[in-house]
C-alpha cells in the first residue's frame, strides 16, 4: 500500500514538471481522494466495507502471524468497530472459512488489560466467548476470533498462548491501512 503511495506522489512529482510548459494551454486540478470512485488495485488485500484484508491460510504462532503481516506492509487485525467485526466474520461465514485466525489483541504488556496492538486502544467490541477471556494455565494472552465452543454459533473472540502451543497456531487476518488516493484533472 505505501508503496503505491509512493508511486502516485512521484507521478504527480513528474506531471508537474513534464506539463509545465502546458499551462497556458490546459489547467491543471490536483484533489485529494478518489473523485470518481475508480477501482483500487489491492491486491493480495480484499476490500471488505471500507477496510482491505489479506487472510492468511497457513497455521502459525501470534509472531510468526504479526512478522507475516508486515511482510506485506500490514498488521495483524485491529476490530475497531462491531461494525468491522461483524463485516469481516460475514465474509468468512460466507464462505464457510469457519477456522480461528490471530487478530493483533494481547494483554503481553499488562496481564488482563486487553488491547489492540496496532492502536494501544483498549478492546471493547463486545464479542468474547462466553468465560473468555480466562487465560486459561495462566498462559493465554494473544487474542484470535473462531469458533470457540462446540455450542458456538457465531464468531467470537478468545485468548491463546501466544506461541509454544501446538494447539493454537492458527490463521491470521492482516489488514492493510487506508490506501491514500489523489485525482488529477486535466481541463482544456
Ligand atoms: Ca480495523
Ligand atoms: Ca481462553
Amino acid at each position: 500500500m505505501l508503496k503505491n503511495i509512493v508511486c502516485w506522489l512521484f507521478l504527480v512529482g513528474s506531471l508537474q514538471l513534464g506539463l509545465a510548459h502546458l499551462n497556458e494551454k490546459y489547467t491543471i486540478d490536483i484533489y485529494a481522494g478518489n473523485l470518481n470512485n475508480l477501482t483500487i488495485k489491492s491486491e493480495p488485500f480484499i476490500k471488505i466495507n471500507d477496510g482491505y484484508y489479506y487472510f492468511g491460510m497457513d497455521g502459525v504462532n501470534w509472531y510468526v502471524a504479526y512478522e507475516k503481516c508486515r511482510a506485506l506492509n500490514s498488521e495483524l487485525v485491529t476490530f475497531e468497530t462491531l461494525q468491522e467485526f461483524e463485516a469481516v466474520a460475514n465474509y468468512l461465514k460466507a464462505r464457510d472459512h469457519k477456522f480461528n485466525y490471530w487478530t493483533s489483541g494481547n494483554d503481553l504488556g499488562l496481564e488482563g488489560s486487553y488491547n489492540w496492538f496496532t492502536s494501544g486502544q483498549s478492546i471493547t467490541i463486545p464479542k468474547w466467548a462466553p468465560k473468555q477471556p480466562d487465560n486459561s494455565g495462566g498462559r493465554e494472552h494473544c487474542i484470535h476470533l473462531g469458533y470457540i465452543w462446540g455450542y458456538s454459533t457465531d464468531f467470537e473472540l478468545n485468548d491463546r498462548p501466544c506461541a509454544n502451543d501446538q494447539n493454537s497456531l492458527f490463521r491470521y487476518i492482516c489488514e492493510a491501512p487506508e490506501p491514500e488516493t489523489i485525482s488529477i484533472v486535466v481541463w482544456k
